[in-house]
């Protein structure tokens, strides 16, 4: 069979990893009254073990980054890159954000893939911004691709783990710093070769901060307006009345993956609270560092 040259040239250049190729063979009976036969083919062009494992724009088979928080013996998983506090989907990898610091929220990184080939064996490593490794595993094992599974009505992934927890390999107690991460994920193909996958994360434990915050009424309201800001990005600024509180308030704002939440204003209406001595506002950023804090109504509102 011989292809056409520019044709083949024009496909090489759309399908970068190969393309397949399909057709008939007609065989035509010679003699009168006989049976014509026309057999189907298909072929791939190119090298089959070059195309992708990782489906790196994909919806369905998506690999992600996981973290969790771990409280009295139970561990919630929590995909990174999406506000955790929030029903919405939106997501962005400049939310790809951890908190090594042992407080059972968000202290490590885990790792979901849903391949689009079988693999006969993985890898994977962190490195800091120096290009250091401060993990490895080369013990990812063989990785069957990602199906979906009708019984569970649910994705049948590659590979699912917690990998690091922010120590050493040669100590358990120490912790690498906050800072810029990579993690890659290189696996092998029945053929030998290899292919790779990369995301950046952050490491904050630096706990978000209350700026100014001031009361002030508007058509008979009292408002408290609160500034926040965060090394990397808030997901929420919530306002709250204490236990004993005569009246109980508990107002969260929530902020996207896909925003800028570095600096927030928010204003809650208060009004039905200033009678209670104390408010309080609890800042959560995106790796889950908490901060709360108690302000006075006293001369505020009133
Ligand atoms: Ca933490
Ligand atoms: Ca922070």
């Amino acid at each position: 069979m011989t292809l056409d040259k520019t044709e083949s040239a024009e496909l090489d250049k759309i399908f970068t990893s190969g393309w397949f190729l399909d057709g008939f063979i007609k065989l035509t009976a010679r003699d009168e009254g006989g049976i014509n036969l026309s057999i189907p083919y298909m072929g791939f062009v190119g090298d089959w073990s070059d195309v992708n494992v990782f489906d790196e724009g994909g919806d369905f088979y998506n690999d992600l980054l996981c973290t969790g928080i771990i409280r009295e013996n139970s561990l919630m998983l929590f995909e990174l890159g999406m506000n955790a506090l929030n029903k919405n989907e939106t997501r962005s990898n400049r939310r790809y954000i951890i908190s090594i610091n042992d407080d059972g929220f968000y202290d490590f990184i885990g790792l979901r893939l849903s391949l689009l080939r079988n693999c006969k064996s993985g890898k994977c490593y962190v490195k800091d911004k120096n290009g250091e490794i401060v993990y490895k595993n080369d013990k990812l094992g063989l990785m069957q691709k990602a199906y979906y599974d009708s019984d569970e009505a649910a994705l049948s992934v590659s590979y699912m783990n917690l990998l690091w927890d922010g120590s050493a390999g040669d100590n358990e107690r120490y912790r690498y710093p906050d800072g810029e991460y990579i993690l890659t994920i290189e696996v092998e193909l029945e053929s030998g070769k290899t292919q790779s996958r990369s995301f950046n994360f952050t490491v904050d434990t630096e706990k978000p901060k209350l700026g100014q915050y001031s009361f002030y009424k508007k058509d008979g309201r009292t408002y408290l307006r609160v500034t926040a800001s965060d090394n990397t990005y808030l997901a929420s600024v919530c306002v709250y009345t204490g236990d004993s509180a005569k009246e109980t308030l508990d107002e969260t704002r929530v902020f996207e993956a896909d925003i800028d939440s570095r600096k927030v204003t928010e204003d809650f209406d208060v009004t039905d609270y200033v009678e209670n001595e104390w408010l309080y506002v609890e800042l959560i950023d995106f790796a889950f560092n908490i901060t709360v804090c108690r302000v006075p109504t006293a001369g505020g509102g009133n």
